[in-house]
């Protein structure tokens, strides 16, 4: 019994639903989901903090690696810093587009339109920069090796995506490449890895999507029963 080798207590949070209400609320969720559309062009309408801090305490309930939480987010919406930001990636990005991306790196980005200016980094309130820590341990405070970083951080954005997108909040995942940049302005230390920069607010007015992002793959293509 595991009980014996570590403290265990009763799980007091977990509430069973009804089975009739089960396929609803699954079905309502995933319609939600559907919903979500990454968005490129961003209002410059302020959401309130408060907001952001409880999308994040959302994202910080993600399992980890030995529940380590080897994550960190900084929410930005002071200008100047995300006027850096802004200066930071367009400089790194006109490097990807003019040499470093591969042909066929640019030919799969081709049907989304992007390109290496990124007015909303500026333009939106919020920009919430990920970072995966390397180290750490279940407090704050520890320097012990931390496991699954990648897998953890993945989730844990994952959640901060669904909080953001269910509070009513548009967002873009943005990877600029490399995100070094990233660990100076936002004064972290050199053992976390940036992770991805969350922008993050309302869409702008007639705002459009690319097509190519409508394109869903269905059940059958997703999954297999066995
Ligand atoms: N980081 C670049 C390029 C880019 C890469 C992928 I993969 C995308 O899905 C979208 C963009 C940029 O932000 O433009």
């Amino acid at each position: 019994m595991i009980e014996d080798k570590a403290e265990y207590v009763p799980l007091t949070s977990f509430e069973r639903i009804e089975p009739n209400d089960m396929q609803a609320q699954a079905v309502a969720l995933r319609d939600v989901l559907l919903k979500r559309r990454t968005i490129r062009d961003f209002s410059n309408e302020p959401v309130p903090r408060e907001l952001i801090e409880t999308c994040i305490e959302a994202a910080g309930t993600a399992p980890s690696g030995a529940n380590h939480q080897p994550w960190h987010f900084v929410a930005i919406s002071d200008p100047d810093i995300k006027r850096k930001i802004r200066e930071a990636a367009e400089e790194e990005e006109r490097e990807f587009y003019a040499t470093r991306a591969s042909d066929e790196w640019l030919e799969a980005l081709a049907p989304l339109g992007t390109d290496d200016r990124k007015p909303f980094l500026e333009t939106a309130p919020w920009l919430i920069a990920v970072f995966a820590q390397r180290r750490g341990g279940v407090e704050i405070g520890m320097d012990k090796k931390n496991y699954y970083v990648t897998e953890s951080v993945g989730l844990a954005t994952g959640m901060l995506i669904t909080a953001l997108h269910s509070a009513g909040l548009g967002t873009l995942t943005h990877t600029p490449a490399p995100m070094g940049f990233l660990t100076d302005i936002c004064q972290r230390p050199k053992t976390e890895k940036p992770f991805v920069l969350m922008v993050v607010g309302y869409p702008a007015e007639n705002v459009k999507v690319p097509a190519h992002a409508l394109i869903k793959k269905s059940l059958s293509d997703i999954s297999t029963f066995l």
